[in-house]
């Protein structure tokens, strides 16, 4: 009963100090289905207006609430279900201007969630002076329950996340996780984006954070399909169970700028995506007037090599690697190995170099192509190349039929050059 005084007497204090008409509220969304943010059937509580009224927005019922207006929600916890934000779509959830008040949590301790950025805008913080704001959570520590992922998916439109960045907590953590933060924990998150625009404004940006269970398992990915600009200002933090997926040397990424400090811990992931990949030296990241420490492993796809051009401790400008692809012996199509794949291939380089060079551009085709290793590539390599492929050098299996019939080709070409070599 002491308990329970003390809780009204604590409750009494909150309701003079705040008024009731500042009391926290919670609507709930309660479409199962797809429904318009906009509609108030869709809540349990009304639509969420901006402060005083309904500051949280929550979704529990794997539901999806799209939004194709101007929506504001000053806290958000969707911790099982989907927003779209939708062409000519707002979500503001910048609606305070003090710090550790707008908040995102997907995830919150109940599930997995996704926001999905179609060609509207995502707003946090940018209210109010400075601090402006809060923070920004994909997938939190919550209870740990296994396999859930929460991500946000970016295909066009922007998104901003302004000043979130000055409270420090200090119960397990290790110093602040103020910012975006993709995960905390071991708990899967991502933020992919294909196009439109990612802003954080004097905002760090936690790609995984290391909670007491376990290093962060944040993915930030970046596809080259669309027109992206990314600007991370503040701390970028990539946690040893996390990494950057970057479509590097892919078309649309016209912009990828840190002004702030970028940290690989030991372990983190600089990981180029398997498709679409080009040989050639990439600035990964560009900055100024930070350092870009601490360790960090390069995976590349499988039969590519990457190295870093620049020092990743000293400090630089920018983050370079190169990228290159080891040659596989008959492996003409350069695809990472030697298969019934390559038998058109080959056919073509030894018909038409020139219309090979076109459909494989800078790839050498000596490196695949000299089956012999006497330094030539011409008709002496029909046969060295049948053995790789048939199991005489280092191919891979294949279906027998296909191999046959391909094979057959290849012999009639022997013939019809051999044939062409004599007169
Ligand atoms: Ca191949
Ligand atoms: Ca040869």
């Amino acid at each position: 009963m002491k308990n329970f005084k003390q809780f009204v007497g604590v409750f009494v204090c909150a309701m003079l100090l705040f008024g009731v008409g500042n009391a926290a509220a919670t609507t709930i969304w309660n479409n199962t289905g797809t429904g318009d943010w906009n509609d108030t059937n869709n809540w349990t509580s009304g639509i969420p207006t901006a402060l005083p009224a309904n500051n949280t927005a929550q979704c529990d019922n794997g539901g999806t609430a799209q939004i194709s207006g101007s929506m504001v929600a000053p806290h958000l916890f969707w911790n099982v279900g989907n927003i779209d934000i939708l062409a000519g779509g707002t979500l503001n959830l910048g609606q305070h201007d003090q710090v550790s008040a707008d908040w995102m949590s997907f995830l919150g301790d109940d599930g997995s969630a996704k926001l999905s950025i179609y060609d509207g805008n995502l707003i946090v913080g940018a209210v109010g002076g400075d601090p402006q704001g809060g923070y920004a959570f994909v997938c939190t520590r919550g209870s740990w329950t296994p396999e859930r992922t929460s991500g946000i998916d970016q295909m066009g439109g922007t998104a901003t996340f302004t000043d979130l960045r000055t409270v420090r907590w200090t119960d397990d953590q290790t110093g602040s996780y103020q910012g975006l933060v993709l995960s905390l924990g071991p708990l899967p998150a991502y933020y992919k984006i294909s196009g439109g625009s990612l802003s954080l404004v004097d905002c760090p940006f936690y790609i995984g954070k290391e909670h007491s269970s376990g290093p962060g398992n944040g993915t930030f990915e970046v596809v080259g399909t669309g027109p992206t600009s990314i600007t991370m200002g503040g701390l970028v933090r990539v946690s040893g169970g996390s990494k950057i997926l970057a479509d590097i040397g892919a078309t649309g990424i016209t912009k990828t700028e840190v002004t702030g400090d970028v940290e690989f811990v030991a372990g983190a992931k600089l990981k180029v995506n398997d498709t679409g990949a080009v040989a050639g030296t990439y600035t990964v990241m560009s900055w100024t007037g930070a350092s870009l420490g601490s360790d960090l492993t390069l995976d590349a796809p499988a039969g590519w090599s990457m190295a870093v051009v620049t020092d990743p401790i000293t400090f630089v400008s920018s983050l370079q690697v190169t990228l290159a692809q080891s040659a596989v012996l008959g492996d003409l199509n350069w695809s990472g190995v030697t298969n019934n794949q390559d038998i058109n291939p080959f056919v073509l380089a030894l018909t038409n170099l020139a219309a090979w060079q076109a459909q494989y551009p800078g790839k050498d085709v000596l490196a695949v192509g000299d089956c012999s290793l006497d330094g030539n590539f011409n008709n002496q390599d029909i046969n060295p190349f049948i053995a790789i492929l048939t199991g005489g050098g280092a191919a891979v299996p294949e279906p027998v039929t296909l191999s046959v019939i391909g094979l057959g080709g290849l012999a009639l070409l022997k013939r019809k050059q051999k044939s062409c070599l004599r007169p």
